[in-house]
């Protein structure tokens, strides 16, 4: 049996113990509410496998406009659970549970003032009403600033199987206080016609399912990585699975087997936040800006991938845990997804004077997570490349969140994607924190770009061009832009190791080069995530310092915490332990073709060795070995395929 390590994430028995503790404090009343118990990580990492944890979660006593930061240690080989403190928070901050979330919904759609607005649109059976409370952090009405609050989208179904985020109820904005669950306010910007269309996308609804050929992903033998607990190895890579609450899955210790030598990549990489601005000035699209990790929590909207699994192959699955929002242990089965996949090319070279080929198809180990944030799907694929290469690949998909539209207007910023319905231009932005190790703790940032030589003894031809390096010192430096068009990149380097060259060794990472926040300066959207302004941040670690918008980002005071905040301190970077904090970002104006469910869209970014290693450090992999052809037989082809011997040295296909 394995034994529980520092970094495996909080377990069903911890969350039950824990809780149990808290619920016999009587100072949480009739009624708490909890949110986000996680390992603190900072102080487990010195623990022996088996010792008791320190964790740390928030329970909130409605009643009493009271919140709480409970800290604690779970039971193991050396200790019994106990609490250690309780840290009053301010009660409209912490994140809000699906629980939570859920109670408002039913406590909304029961109200009689919102069952009058809903008649007056034609909708008697309120039953078939969700009303989705979102975040509200920075258009909290004045007069109730001081209450833990909500605003509420409206939608109406069809029936109970109905698309429930295809007919927006129009005009309607219910302000909630999440404590009393009462509607405080109800504004009615005034009826508009329900969309006239199904929004349904299940098999079937638009006609008899396509036919495709049957596709299989085989491994006769197994999958090429062995797991222990949640430590994982494949191909030269090494790491282990962690997931919390706030950021659902983590990647920590990830290391590279160099020969004898394990070298350390990343100590911890994780999605650390994301922020969802919409762009539309309309009464019910104005507030759609969303902290969903800080004001909700990746963890517990992380799909069961039971529910309907995205992965093909030879697959190896983690459930995952979380705290629900009455303070029950819940489990995702198969919230985690880990598997090999054929990715194309490794390297390839025809000798034309020979005739000799050599290619080698490339593998990579993906490590997945889906989260389902009401209405969108995010799903979060970190891969790990033969060639030392790591990717985060970001998949959008879901439904959009659509507005309702006047008969014959058009939507000014945004798109119709059906009859009265628009989708207000919107951005997603994800803020990725990556604690590097690359070759040991201490690294530097270092920004490159191309540049021309401009001295002409140098350059007689014109054509001479310099990649220009430099170090960024400290942090007051350290909110960095891209831009393509001078070939923008960072290193990270290792202060402590240099390669055959002399150079530090290094990792390489290239940041997509998006759109960034439009949003006028002093607009709750530029002073909420001032972060998004730039493509890469970089900070000296601080146990302290986990969220970059901050620990409690609901109804915080508008960009004042996290990370601008922390680089006032203008720490030196260079050879600190460094945490970078990339922020990539979609700018989504809709297409209709996005409508009523959205095709896949992808956003990412990767991080390649870069004089990490003395040459291309997948040499070593062999040429693959297929039973399968890849040319498209003809007749004769697939009869003589019996007879076919396999080429020496196994010149199997690789097709591109
Ligand atoms: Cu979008």
């Amino acid at each position: 049996m394995t034994i529980r390590t520092w970094s495996d994430p909080v377990t069903p028995a911890e969350i039950t113990e824990i809780a149990a503790l808290v619920r016999s404090d009587e100072r949480i009343g009739e009624r708490p509410r909890f949110w986000g118990i996680a390992v603190e990580e900072s102080l487990a990492r010195a623990l022996s496998p088996g010792q008791g944890r320190p964790v740390r979660l928030v329970v909130m006593n409605p009643d009493a406009h009271a919140a709480w930061e409970v800290t604690g240690w779970t039971s193991g080989s050396d200790r019994e659970a106990s609490l250690s403190g309780w840290s009053p928070v301010d009660a409209k901050r912490p994140g809000v549970s699906s629980d939570e979330a859920r109670m408002v919904a039913v406590a909304a759609r029961n109200s009689p003032i919102l069952k009058e607005a809903l008649a007056r649109r034609g909708i008697h059976d309120s039953s078939l009403v969700w009303v989705d409370p979102e975040s509200i952090t920075g258009f909290e009405p004045e007069d109730l600033a001081d209450r833990r609050l909500s605003w509420g989208t409206v939608w109406h179904r069809e029936s109970e199987d109905d698309n429930g985020y295809a007919r927006p109820v129009a005009g309607l904005v219910p302000i909630i206080d999440l404590e009393t669950l009462e509607i405080v306010r109800l504004e009615d910007h005034g009826v508009i016609p329900m969309a006239s269309e199904t929004g349904n996308y299940r098999s079937g609804t638009w006609g008899p399912d396509r036919e495709v050929a049957p596709l299989e992903i085989i491994q006769p033998e197994g999958p090429g990585f062995h797991v222990d607990g949640h430590s994982v190895t494949w191909q030269n890579w090494s790491f282990r699975i962690g997931f919390t609450h706030r950021e659902g899955l983590v990647l920590h210790d990830v290391g590279y087997q160099d020969g004898e030598t394990l070298r350390p990549v990343l100590r911890r990489a994780a999605i650390n936040e994301m922020y969802v601005p919409y762009l539309d000035a309309d009464p019910t699209a104005y507030r759609k800006n969303f902290f969903d990790w800080g004001e909700y929590g990746a963890g517990p909207l992380t799909a069961s991938l039971e529910l309907g699994c995205d992965c093909l192959g030879e697959i190896r699955y983690f459930d995952a845990h979380y705290i629900d929002g009455y303070g029950d242990a819940k489990t995702i089965v198969n919230g985690i997804c880990m598997h090999e996949e054929d990715d194309s090319i490794l390297w390839k070279h025809v000798n034309t004077r020979t005739g000799e080929a050599d290619v080698r198809r490339q593998r990579r180990l993906v490590i997945s997570f889906f989260a389902t944030v009401a209405n969108y799907d995010y799903g979060f694929y970190w891969s790990l490349y033969q060639d030392g290469a790591i990717e985060l690949e970001v998949k959008l998909t879901g439904i959009l969140s659509v507005s309702g539209i006047e008969d014959g207007a058009e939507p000014a910023y945004g798109r119709m994607v059906a009859p009265h319905v628009q989708a207000p231009t919107h951005q997603h932005y994800f803020a990725i924190r990556m604690d590097t190790a690359i070759d040991g703790p201490r690294n530097r940032l270092v920004e490159v770009h191309a540049e021309v030589e401009e001295d002409e003894t140098l350059n007689p031809f014109g054509n001479a061009v310099r990649m220009v390096s430099t170090t960024i010192g400290s942090e007051s430096e350290a909110a960095r832009s891209n831009d393509a068009s001078r070939a923008v990149h960072w290193r990270i380097e290792s202060t402590e190791r240099t390669n055959r060259y002399g150079d530090p060794t290094s990792f390489r990472l290239v940041l997509p080069n998006t759109t960034r926040l439009f949003a006028k300066p002093g607009s709750v959207v530029e002073r909420k995530a001032p972060f998004i302004a730039k493509h890469l941040w970089a900070t000296a670690y601080d146990p302290s310092e986990r969220f970059i918008a901050g620990e409690y980002p609901n109804q915080a005071p508008l960009g004042e915490e996290g990370i601008t905040a922390w680089q006032q301190a203008d720490r030196p970077l260079d050879g600190a332990e460094l945490v970078v904090w990339p922020i990539v970002g979609v700018h989504h104006y809709v297409r209709p073709e996005d409508w009523p469910i959205m095709p896949l869209q992808r956003i990412g970014f990767r991080m390649e060795p870069d004089g990490f290693f003395d040459r291309n450090p997948a040499l070593d992999v062999p040429p693959s070995v297929s039973k399968a052809h890849c040319h498209a037989p003809t007749a004769d082809a697939r009869a003589a395929r019996t007879e076919l011997p396999m080429a020496g040295g196994g010149h199997a296909c690789a097709c591109h």
